[in-house]
């Protein structure tokens, strides 16, 4: 395959942070603790018994000093938590690479976190996770800034996590929605703690080449890489190269990365299409062997089996490798 994709993109361990599900409470406050006054002694019999006079009252204990967060809710989440009741009006924003305990903690409780994409570059890969699951189910969906689901998971086994990773455009909001997955059978409305994490890796590649018009100036002889993945939402899930050739015959090459099928073209100066080719190979090549004229002739990058809406996501929280390898496009003449 001869391909030299760069793995330029590192993928951001989920980190998943232990659940204290009973943290020992370190506070005594208000509690009393002096010890109690002595009784009254009786006055000495005799003649003309007088009263004894009573005892001083003891003294009140001093109160305890304040000790660290208390748990919070039936799951006793500790800080960082969720800020019930973080339904969809009022989500909890989640920081990245932060990791937030939460609880769904009664029949129906949803929890929904609010996610902002940084601003920088075109966007990235997010991955969102729920971890530390208790003994229950969690099914996560991540929605766009307007509610719609865009990929979903749940687990299927008790204590089992569940994740789904996105590519997102810089600065857009997100929410992840979460709530209890329960099997048909399964009626107990126990609490069902979990920790919630949100990792993110820009894909930037400074190509900005999604359309012909923002064609990327490349040499021959000198092989380029870049991303499919270019942020915006556009048919073009690849991108626009320009190169200046001589007359004669040229050769254009697509190295793919290993879950893509890759697909080539070649115009000429005047936009017509001089050659293409694809291959059906995940990861495969692609070549263009054709005659040109002098000029600058325009090379397109594409997915011959492109991505259902070139937004893609998935369950898991391990990134395809077209969001971690680069292609590389090579020119010779
Ligand atoms: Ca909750
Ligand atoms: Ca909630």
């Amino acid at each position: 395959m001869n391909r030299t994709a760069f793995r330029g993109a590192s993928i951001l361990a989920i980190v998943g942070l232990g659940l204290s599900a009973c943290t020992a409470r370190t506070s005594t406050a208000n509690e009393s603790s002096g010890g109690a006054g002595s009784g009254a002694s009786g006055g000495a019999a005799g003649e003309g018994v007088s009263a004894g006079t009573g005892g001083s009252a003891g003294t009140s204990g001093e109160a305890g000093s304040g000790g660290g967060d208390l748990p919070i809710g039936p799951c006793a989440l500790t800080s960082p938590a969720e800020a019930e009741p973080n339904d969809r009006e009022t989500p909890t924003k989640l920081d990245m690479s932060a990791t937030l305990q939460a609880c769904l903690d009664e029949e129906g409780d949803v929890d929904y976190f609010e996610i902002t994409i940084p601003d920088e570059g075109p966007g990235g890969a997010v991955a969102l996770s729920a971890s530390d699951v208790g003994d229950c189910r969690v099914r996560v969906e991540l929605l766009s800034s307007t509610h719609t689901k865009l990929v979903g998971d749940e687990a299927t086994t008790n204590g089992i996590g569940a994740g789904v990773w996105f590519e997102a455009v810089s600065g857009e909001t997100y929410y992840l929605k979460s709530s209890e997955f329960k099997a048909p059978a399964q009626d107990s409305d126990a609490p069902c703690p979990y920790d919630v994490t949100f990792s993110y890796t820009l894909i930037d590649d400074g190509h900005d080449n999604a359309t012909q018009g923002g064609a990327k100036d490349i040499a021959v002889g000198e092989p380029v890489e870049g991303y499919y993945f270019h942020g915006i939402d556009t048919d073009d899930y690849g991108g626009w190269y320009k190169v200046a050739l001589s007359a004669g015959q040229v050769t254009v090459r697509l190295d793919a990365p290993a879950d893509i099928k890759p697909e080539l073209s070649i115009f000429s100066p005047l936009s017509d299409e001089l050659g293409s080719d694809w291959n059906a190979t995940y990861g495969g090549s692609a070549i263009v062997q054709t005659s040109v004229g002098a000029g600058t002739h325009y090379i397109k990058v594409e997915s011959f089996q492109p991505f259902g809406n070139y937004r893609d996501g998935g369950t898991g929280t391990q990134l395809p490798a077209h969001l971690t390898d680069r292609y590389v496009v090579t020119v010779t003449q």
